[in-house]
């Protein structure tokens, strides 16, 4: 959590000011999600991820020092710098990408959960999405679908309360996105995403389900981005300060650390800002990398475009498999 949190601080503000044209969008406040659920994946698990997507990056084990790098347009980053903040995809880390279609994760994940099973390989899929997500048509095929046929894959919506500007309750059918899950046949787990022991829990369950055959779950995490749905947007033209302090208050590092250190017996709090000191220094030596690295040459543009073996159907002139 402390490593997403130093990424989302210093690389958010520090694309913005080299130039990128992209938009770049900070999950701060949101970090016990992704922790909570891929604490329980291995590099052989698939996740996909949203636009808001470096938390998921990072908890599925992608490089920090390479994410920075593709922030900056640069080679080093895992997609030579081609892809930017929306599009950081390391299969090495079954992390299948960051995505700027909303619910674009959710087909890719059930796909993935698909080959998994069709091979048994035993691996499971998270798809991540929004609550904006919510209400896109293609996650609920894919929830039908992966319901009938009892696929390894987690839905885990990271109901933020807003869609850019669009509060929750203004575009949701249902009171909370988990109370679908029941149209779908599948659990539903509704869960304080601001504690990441809860979040570890409730995905716990759902992960073994899943890993054991028993199919799909529906994962809700309420949760809550501090900062603006980009670095362009003011959300006080449509929340209020006193809303934004009450979530603040609940912050998931605080009260991660205030739970572990009450307890006193798993780690201290000296331990604790050793890591956080740790994050700190890891996104400076992050920055001087990623600022080091290339831009990609003009030419690169068409490389990686297509995977080898459809390119070179198609200049056999062969129809691309289905
Ligand atoms: C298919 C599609 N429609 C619309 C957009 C524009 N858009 C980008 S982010 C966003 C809101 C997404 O809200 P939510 O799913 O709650 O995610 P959050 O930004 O809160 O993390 C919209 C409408 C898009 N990128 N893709
Ligand atoms: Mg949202």
């Amino acid at each position: 959590m402390t490593t997403i949190r130093h990424f989302e601080e210093r690389g958010v503000p520090e694309t913005g000011q080299r130039g990128m044209s992209s938009s770049v969008h900070s999950s701060v406040g949101q970090e016990a999600v992704p922790t909570g659920v891929c604490a329980h994946l291995s590099d052989e698990d698939y996740i996909g991820s949203t636009h808001r997507g470096h938390g998921h990056c990072i908890a599925k084990g992608v490089d920090p020092k390479r994410m920075m790098a593709e922030l900056f347009g640069r080679t080093h980053g895992p997609n030579k710098g081609k892809g930017g903040s929306m599009h950081i995809a390391d299969m090495s880390k079954g992390m299948l990408g960051t995505n700027g279609i909303v619910a674009g994760s959710v087909p890719l994940a059930v796909g993935a959960a698909l080959t998994s099973k069709i091979r048994k390989l035993g691996r499971v899929a998270v798809a991540f999405f929004g609550d904006g997500g919510a209400n896109q048509g293609v996650l609920h095929e894919c929830m039908n679908l992966a319901s009938v046929w009892k696929l390894p894959v987690i839905f885990c919506c990271e109901n933020n309360g807003y869609a850019e500007s669009t509060p929750v309750e203004y575009g949701l059918s249902v009171a909370n996105v988990s109370d679908r899950a029941a149209a779908y046949d599948m659990p539903g787990f509704n869960v304080d995403g601001m504690d990441v022991l809860a979040v570890f829990e409730a995905a716990g369950e759902a992960v073994a389900r899943a890993r054991a055959g028993n199919g799909p779950a529906l994962l809700e995490a309420r949760t809550y981005r501090y900062y603006g749905h980009t670095v362009f947007d003011n959300p006080l033209t449509y929340r209020t300060k006193e809303e934004e302090d009450h979530w603040r208050a609940r912050d998931p590092l605080l009260t991660f650390r205030n739970h572990m250190v009450a307890q006193g017996n798993e780690i201290t709090a000296e331990e604790l800002d050793g890591m956080d000191e740790e994050a700190r220094l890891l996104m400076e030596e992050a920055v001087v990398f990623a600022d080091a690295s290339p831009l990609p040459e003009p030419h690169e543009l068409y490389e990686d475009v297509y995977g080898d073996y459809p390119v070179e159907m198609m200049r056999r002139g062969a129809n691309m498999p289905v």
